[in-house]
């Protein structure tokens, strides 16, 4: 099942499965110091995913654009510390994919209920592209979409189920990417909801 699916890009199909239930529990804990909101853009749009972050770091968006900030500008407090299990499952998907050395210091949590989209976009404000992204998968499925390095790159369509964990790296770190407006369902573990955790090395 586990597959690379082009250069710099490894899916560990069900991967996340048998830790979902705590993964889970522990985003519920997080989202209780930390809120789900849906964030503003610099051009006053209101971003249809909802987000939170645990990690010395997240990442935010606000009229004054991207950036990755310690404290959670909603509460004022220090973002929530990466669980363990967070930490530990990156870390091994990340060894798998060819990243030994990675350690995440931020973890972007989405929330998408039926018909929420993430229009094509690059991560581009960490600080060393050399480090890859891993991706955690829960709940209802998704259509992820990739294109290249511009943004004009032929798009593919890849599904995303429950449990999935993609490691995206080398050429792919710099890849537009987004998220197809999500289908109606109910999932048993998150109910009418996708939740993705990505793990990162922002500082
Ligand atoms: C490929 N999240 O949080 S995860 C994001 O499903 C984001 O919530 C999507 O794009 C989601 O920024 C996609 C897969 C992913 C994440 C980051 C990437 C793929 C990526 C960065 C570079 C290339
Ligand atoms: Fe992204």
């Amino acid at each position: 099942r586990d597959r690379v699916l082009g250069p710099g890009v490894l899916l560990l199909a069900g991967r996340a499965r048998a830790t979902a239930p705590g993964l889970i529990a522990q985003i519920q804990a997080i989202a209780h110091a930390a809120p789900f909101r849906r964030m503003t853009t610099q051009g006053g749009r209101t971003m249809s995913v909802a987000m939170t972050n645990c990690g010395t770091l997240g990442w935010i968006s606000d009229s004054r654009g991207y950036r990755y900030t310690t404290h959670d500008p909603l509460t004022g407090l220090p973002w929530p510390a990466l669980p363990d299990i967070f930490i530990a499952l990156a870390t091994e998907a990340a060894a798998e994919a060819g990243y030994p050395g990675f350690t995440p210091d931020a973890c972007l949590i989405n929330r998408y209920e039926p018909g929420t989209r993430l229009t094509l976009h690059q991560d581009r404000n960490e600080r060393d592209f050399g480090q890859p992204i891993v991706s955690v998968s829960l709940g209802l499925p998704a259509v992820f979409l990739w294109g290249g390095p511009a943004r004009s790159d032929r798009v593919q369509r890849v599904p995303l189920d429950h449990g999935d964990i993609v490691v995206w790296g080398g050429p792919a770190r710099l890849a537009h990417h987004g998220i197809h407006p999500l289908a109606e369902g109910t999932h048993a573990l998150t109910g009418r909801a996708r939740l993705n955790l990505t793990f990162r090395r922002a500082g």
